[in-house]
Order: C-alpha cells, then structure tokens, then sequence
C-alpha cells in the first residue's frame, strides 16, 4: 500500500531510526515547554501534580502524529470500521500504558530524573483514573479498545463522558460508604475536546402524520426537549505500531437556541433551568452492576449516546460523499449489552426519517450492521423500560419499535402457526404485568450476530435465556470468549515477570501470548522456578507494604495470597469465602492446625449503593478481619483484609501478587469473568466452580493444575428443581453448623447477634445461589490447596503451567475472532512519511 504524504510536525517522525522526538532529551523539553506554557509554573516550583501533567502533556504530543495519520488513513482509504457502542469504558491510568505502547519508558525515567524524580512510581501514583464504567463489562471494553489498536484496526468506541465516575469507596467502621469521584477536578489531559462535531439529541415530545411531496403517508417526531453531546476524543495508541484509535465520549451540554426564546421573553430563570437539567444527562455513571432500575434519566442516557455516534457515523459518510446505502460496509456496530440497543431503533429512524429510505432497506442496512454482545443470565439484570415511559421519553422510537415487532412477529405466525406462547415469549413487548420493552428482544431481533462471552454462558443464551430465537435462527448466536490485554495486565502491572518472561523467550510474547506456552519446557527446571517464584514474592512485598499503608494490617509475603476481587454479589458469593475463613480460625481455635497453610485471605469490591446484602457482606468481611487480626492465635497463619476502593490500578497491584484466584460463584451464574483470566496469567492458581471463563481455564491449564469444587449448572438444576433445602446441607456438616453459630452468637459483631441475621437467614432460609450446597466441597479444596502449598517446588510449577497456558486468554485472540467471524473487518497498517 503506497504511503501518505502528510507533514508532520516534529516531534513526530518515528518511522525515523534515530525515532526523532522520543528522546530523553526530547521528552525533557517537551515537560519543560508543558510546565512553562501550558501549566504557568517553573521548573523550580513544580509539585508532582504538575510533573505527572507536563509529562502526560509530552506523551500527548508524542502520539498525536499517529492519532492524525490513523484518523487521515481511515478517511482515506476508506474500509470497515468497528463502532463499539458501550455505556461504560473503564479505561484505567493512561500515562504509564501510553509510555509501554510508545516505547519510551525509559526516556521518561531519565527526563524524570533531570527533575529530581528518582522513580515513575511516584509520578504514576498521582494520576487519577476515570472510573467510567462499574466492572468488567466496562473493563472489556477497555481491554478490547486496546486491542483493536494493536491489531491496527480502525475503530472507534462511542462511550459517554460522566462527570462522577463509579463512586469512591471509603470503609467506616467496617461499612461501605461511598464518596463521589471527582476524576476530572485538576483537568485530565488525555481528552481532546471537539466541540465543532457536537450533535443535536432530541427528547420527549410527540410524532405526527402528514404527507409527504410524493404523496405518503409519514411520520414524523416533534421532540420537547434537546441536548447536545460534545465529543471528547481519547487517543488509543496500539502496542509499538503506528495505529491509534479514538476513545469518543459525549458530553451532554445545554442547547443555547432553544432558551433565546425563553431568554427574550424575559423568562431567565426556566432557561436556566432547562440547562442545568440537560446538562445533568452526562453527570453521573449508574452504580449498579446488575439489577436494572428502570429510571428515567438512564434511559435519557443511552439513547443520548446512541444518537450521537449514529449521527456521528452516518456525517462520516456524507462528508467522504459515500451513500447512505453503504453504511453497512463502512460501520459494524458492536453493542456492548443491552445499555445501547435503542440503537436499532434510531438507525431506523435516522435512515427513515432524515435519510428518507424506505423501510426494507432501512432494515436491511440496520441488520446488517449491527451485532449484539450479551454479558448476563441474572433475569434481574436484563433490561426492560416501562411503556410509558418509554413513550414519554422517546415517542418515535415507540412507534418504530411496533413496527418492527409486527413484522417480526409476522415472521414468526407463519413459522409456527397458531402458536400464540411462542408469540408472546419473542414479543418485544413484555405483555405481563405492566407492559414493558425487552431490550434484549430488540437487540436479537435487530442484530445480525448474537454472542455470549464465554463457551458454557453463550450454550446457557441457547438454551436457557432466549431459546425460542435460537431456534428460530439458529445461525445468528454465537460465542467469543473474552480476553484481556496483556499490555496492561502483565507487561505494565507485573515488570518483574516481564522481564524474566523477555529474557526466557524474548519480548514478542507481548503480542503473541501463545509463544508462552515455551515456558512449558523449564516447568522440572528449578532453577527457572525459583526466578519465577522471587518475581511473585516481589509482587506480594508490594501489596503487602500497600495493604499496611491502607489498612495497618501487617501481612507476611511468604503466606499464601489468597485473592478475590470483584463486585460484591450474592452470585459471586463473597460470604462463601468468608464462611470458609471462619472454618479455618476455628480449625485454629481448636488446635487443628496440621492442614492449614498460613494465608492471607484478601477481599475488594464495591457493593451498588441501594445492595443491602452486598454492603452486609462487606461489614461481614470486615468484622471478621476484626477478630482474626487482633487474636494472637492466628498470628503466622491466617491474616485477613478488605482492601478499600477496588479499581484499575489497584487491580496493577493485585494481580501479580496473588497465589490463589477465588473464582467461586455459583454454576451458571457468572458469564464468563475476566479478573480469573488476569489472575492465570500472573500465574495464580484457581480455586473455583465450573463456572463462565473457569470451564475454559481449567480446560487449557490443565485439571490437575486447578483446585475444582461445587456444583456444576445441571447439578444446581436439578437440585432447584427437586426443592433445594439448605438445611439437609448445614445437617450433615459439623463445621458449617459451628460457623453459623459462631456468627449467630455474635462474635463477629461485638456479641451483636442481630447485625449479620439477614446473612444467616438467606443461607438458612432459601439460600439461592447454593452456598450452603457448596460449602463442604469448597472446604475440601481449600484443604486441597493448602497441602499443595507445602509443596512449594510443585506449587511453582503448576503456577508456571497457568502463565505458560494462559495466552488464548489475550483480548488479541478474541478481537481476532470479532473480526473474522461477526464484523468482517481487516487491519489497516498505518504508514508515517518522514520529512528528512
Ligand atoms: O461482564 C460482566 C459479567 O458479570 C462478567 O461475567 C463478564 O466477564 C463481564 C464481561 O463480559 N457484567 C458486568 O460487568 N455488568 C455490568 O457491569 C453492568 C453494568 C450496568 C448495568 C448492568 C450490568
């Protein structure tokens, strides 16, 4: 392919040898220039606030030329790209991936160093991270950003920009209590404001019929309200190639024309009004990370950046004159859940009514663009709006959303006549109750793929979620297990086991994870697991100095590290790890110490603010850590923590010190996880259920090198459908009968016997999701896990076997598969012409 022939600007021509611009020296100026222009302080006077800005401002600058020459070649050369529509990316720290993805890690240490700054480190800790998304849903989205660029590409992820990310997490007196996060309150300089490709989003208001020029009969949408969604771009630089994508978030403002009139007659304050009432529509990420609340302004949410990046997309068009027709070969639009589908919806409505397309290919443009990733089985969780209020928000949508249910229901008459049960379970409209949009219908229906994100959940879509589409279109569903970037979660979080990893098999392991698998010729080699172990043992003196900072706990890093870090749920059954704890501490009460192997058992995880038993269960945890941590008895054998405010970058330290991943939600309830994938590769051993991602972690590691327990999904079927009773459990185990007890009595809340009742009454009383069932079995593995931590040759080499193994978990391998399979996409190189 021939080169482009742009100027570029120095710094900026890094196809050059001598990679002009990227420096030490360079990187120097470029801070000082930062420090002087952009930010009005001297050298002299610099904090490290303003350090990490002017080196974040020198690294911006240093991947513009590739931002520009990707953004040029993409309009250029025009092929598909990827529009990867999520509610939420949660993107993490920037500075130190752009440095590893720049290749100028180096440079900057030893700018830093003409600044007094003897460690990155403590320019990294400055920065704050945009919580933009609740967990691992926004987190892929991350991840995957990251990998589209590397792969070189084109794409763009549509997000929106909330002023307040996820909330701050502080503990008091063992509660939750949540802080707002002001992430963007000292400016954050990886954004690059365009408010010249701001879009018009209309709300409310109603539709009317008229006729048009050529006689038909059309409707059309008066809306009542506007906003306008202002682009932040975020650059996404690959790995060591030219690529760089673009993170688009939308900002919502207020639209200035529509208060004139309310301003010229004198009406000041209901202009006022109506602004800071748009303007609260990108305020605020919703915390829940499951059940839907069906509230208003989240609606108002989606469907604002929906609109945005359709109307963003389809002026990509018009602007390279390409027809409207063509969409479908420029744009494939992934929807990352639910939380965008309104956008099968507006295609159809902006092709019909802006674009005057008639129907058929309005559909047909919009079902071949379009695809839809499901994250979750948890019927709470899927989305359904209220028709009301549905209607009163968006009108038109309504009626365009009836329209493709008749016609799809149609479909479906002359397929199974006379079936009216199949009519109203694929109805798009929920008929029980109040009536209510199943957005989840909409997306399958509208889509032209349909994936789960990991091989059992995706089989559980078919069979269990939405059964009757798939056996109406069998070919549409689909599965791509997830991955993660090894860029962030190993290159960047665990330097040590990187640098053992390059000197064994060298650096291309970074973009190609399956060349780990050479790893498994040193796995009898002693002297290679000893290295392998002291990279570990440095992770753990890491967290171990953090966790006394943070909590003033002292942990031993020669205990094992036993981690789960994840949102706190009932399904993913935090309390079955604390109830295991209790077990041990009694173990040791009692003198019965021959199989316990002393731990450090580490907690994180945010409860959604309006989860009563989530935030129970951090109090559970925390009352627990109490009295194990204040009892000499436990001293040298069992510690335990709940670190506070889980995020990305408190996730860089965990993963590299962490001996044993907790996977253990109950079967079939977890889709897939993505922290169980970031723990193999950091080489952790798992103990979980055949669970999401687990199945296919335990298949590729190896079985002998996984702690397995539990019920499998049939089990827990057939033990629902039998009448589960938690009580024919607790019977037959002394040890869980003397844990309830325990806490019952108060020992856990200073002799409150009523504080942690709701907990044991769940467990006794329905118990559903199984943690009573499981509790015997998980003990057995935990003992399982223990002996073999005695072994401590052997727990090297099967931690080594879980790294070596873990490459088919990189976010490469499952973007390949997107691209292949449901976005028919290719990499487009980006080539940089040098000015000599
Ligand atoms: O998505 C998670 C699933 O629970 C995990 O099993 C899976 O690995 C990841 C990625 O596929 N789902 C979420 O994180 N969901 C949310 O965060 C969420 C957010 C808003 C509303 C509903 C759910």
């Amino acid at each position: 392919s021939q080169s482009l022939d742009l100027r570029l600007p120095t710094p900026g021509c890094y196809a050059d040898p001598v990679r002009a611009g990227m420096d030490a020296d360079a990187v120097f100026d470029g801070m000082t220039e930062h420090l002087f222009f952009t930010l009005g302080k001297l050298a002299t006077s610099a904090s490290l606030r303003d350090l990490y800005m002017a080196l974040s401002f020198a690294v911006r600058d240093r991947l513009m030329s590739r931002y520009l020459t990707s953004q040029e070649t993409i309009r250029a050369r025009p092929q598909k790209t990827v529009a990867y529509l999520s509610a939420e990316f949660l993107i993490g720290p920037q500075l130190n991936n752009n440095l590893l993805n720049l290749g100028i890690k180096k440079e900057a240490e030893e700018a830093l160093k003409r600044f007094g700054i003897e460690s990155l480190n403590e320019i990294l800790e400055v920065e704050e991270e945009p919580g933009l998304g609740n967990g691992g849903l926004g987190r892929l989205a991350a991840c995957y950003m990251e990998s589209l660029a590397s792969l070189q590409v084109p794409a763009v992820g549509y997000g929106i920009r909330y002023e307040f990310g996820i909330f701050n997490q502080l503990i008091r007196d063992g509660w939750q209590v949540e802080v707002t996060d002001k992430w963007l309150k000292g400016g954050w300089p990886w954004e690059l404001p365009q408010p010249d490709e701001a879009c018009l989003v209309g709300f409310g208001g109603q539709t009317e019929s008229y006729t048009d020029d050529n006689g038909n009969y059309r409707s059309r949408w008066i809306p009542s309200e506007h906003a306008i969604g202002v682009p932040h771009d975020v650059p996404v630089l690959g790995y060591r190639v030219n690529s760089c994508d673009r993170l688009r978030l939308w900002r919502a403002d207020a639209t200035e024309s529509f208060d004139f009139y309310a301003f010229n007659i004198g009406d000041y304050y209901g202009a006022v009004e109506e602004k800071v009432a748009s303007e609260t529509l990108s305020k605020v990420l919703y915390p829940n990370d499951g059940t839907d609340e069906g509230r208003r302004l989240r609606l108002k949410q989606q469907h604002f950046f929906v609109s945005c990046s359709l109307q963003d997309m389809l002026r990509s068009l018009e602007k390279r004159s390409i027809a409207v027709e063509e969409f479908p070969n420029h744009w494939t639009v992934q929807l990352n859940d639910t939380h965008p589908a309104i956008a099968v919806a507006e295609l159809m409505r902006l092709l019909i009514d802006q674009h005057r397309l008639d129907w058929d290919k309005a559909w047909e443009i919009t079902n071949r663009s379009v695809a839809y990733t499901n994250h979750t089985l948890l019927p709470e969780a899927l989305e359904k709006w209220d028709l009301s209020l549905f209607k009163n928000l968006l009108p038109r949508h309504l009626e365009l959303i009836y329209e493709i249910n008749r016609r799809f229901l149609q479909q479906v008459r002359l397929k199974y006549p006379g079936n009216d049960l199949i009519l109203r379970k694929l109805s798009i409209i929920d008929e029980e109750g109040g009536k209510a949009i199943r957005m989840a219908h909409l997306a399958t229906i509208g889509a032209h793929h349909v994936n789960g994100v990991a091989a059992l959940h995706s089989d559980l879509i078919k069979r269990q979620l939405l059964p009757e589409f798939a056996q109406l279109w069998p070919e549409k569903f689909t599965n791509v297990t997830n991955g993660v970037t090894p860029r962030r979660w190993v290159a960047l979080a665990n330097p040590e086991l990187s640098k053992l990893l390059d000197k064994e098999i060298g650096p291309n392991w970074i973009t190609n994870m399956d060349l780990l698998l050479e790893l498994e010729k040193k796995e009898n080699d002693s002297n290679f697991l000893d290295l392998f172990a002291s990279a570990k043992l440095s992770g753990k003196r890491k967290l171990a100095g953090y966790i006394h900072r943070q909590t003033g706990v002292l942990v031993d890093p020669s205990s094992l590290f036993d981690v789960q870090v994840k949102r706190i749920h009932q399904y993913k059954r935090q309390h079955l790890n604390a109830l295991q704890v209790i077990a041990q501490y009694l173990r040791i009460k009692n003198g019965i110490t021959k199989n316990i192997a002393p731990r450090t058992v580490i907690f994180g995880g945010k409860a959604a603010p309006g989860y009563f038993m989530a935030k129970l269960m951090i109090r559970f945890i925390n009352g627990i850590a109490d009295v194990v941590n204040a009892d000499p008895d436990m001293d040298g054998l069992l510690r335990v923590v709940f670190l506070p405010d889980y995020n990305v970058k408190l996730g860089e330290q965990v993963y590299p010190a962490t001996d044993l991943s907790e996977q253990i939600s109950t079967a079939g309830k977890e889709a897939s996880g993505t922290g169980n994938m970031k723990f193999a590769m950091n080489g952790a051993l798992t103990i979980g259920t055949l669970d999401g991602a687990n199945v296919e972690i335990r298949d590729r590691v190896g079985a002998e090198n996984f702690f397995l327990f539990g019920k499998t999904e049939s089990e827990i079927m057939e033990l629902r459908d039998q009448g589960y009773s938690p009580n024919s459990f607790i019977a037959e185990s002394n040890e869980l009968q003397e844990t309830l007890k325990l806490i019952e009595v108060g020992h856990f809340s200073n002799g409150d016997s009523e504080l942690f009742r709701p907990i044991i009454n769940i467990l006794t009383g329905n118990d559903p999701f199984f943690v009573m069932a499981d509790f015997d079995d998980y003990l057995r593995a935990q003992d399982e896990v223990s002996k073999a931590w005695k072994k401590s040759k052997k727990w090297n080499r099967m931690a080594l076997l879980n790294t070596a193994r873990s490459g088919f978990f990189s976010s490469d391998r499952s973007i390949r598969e997107y691209c292949q399979s449901i976005w028919k996409v290719k990499p487009l190189p980006v080539e940089i012409s040098c000015e000599k």
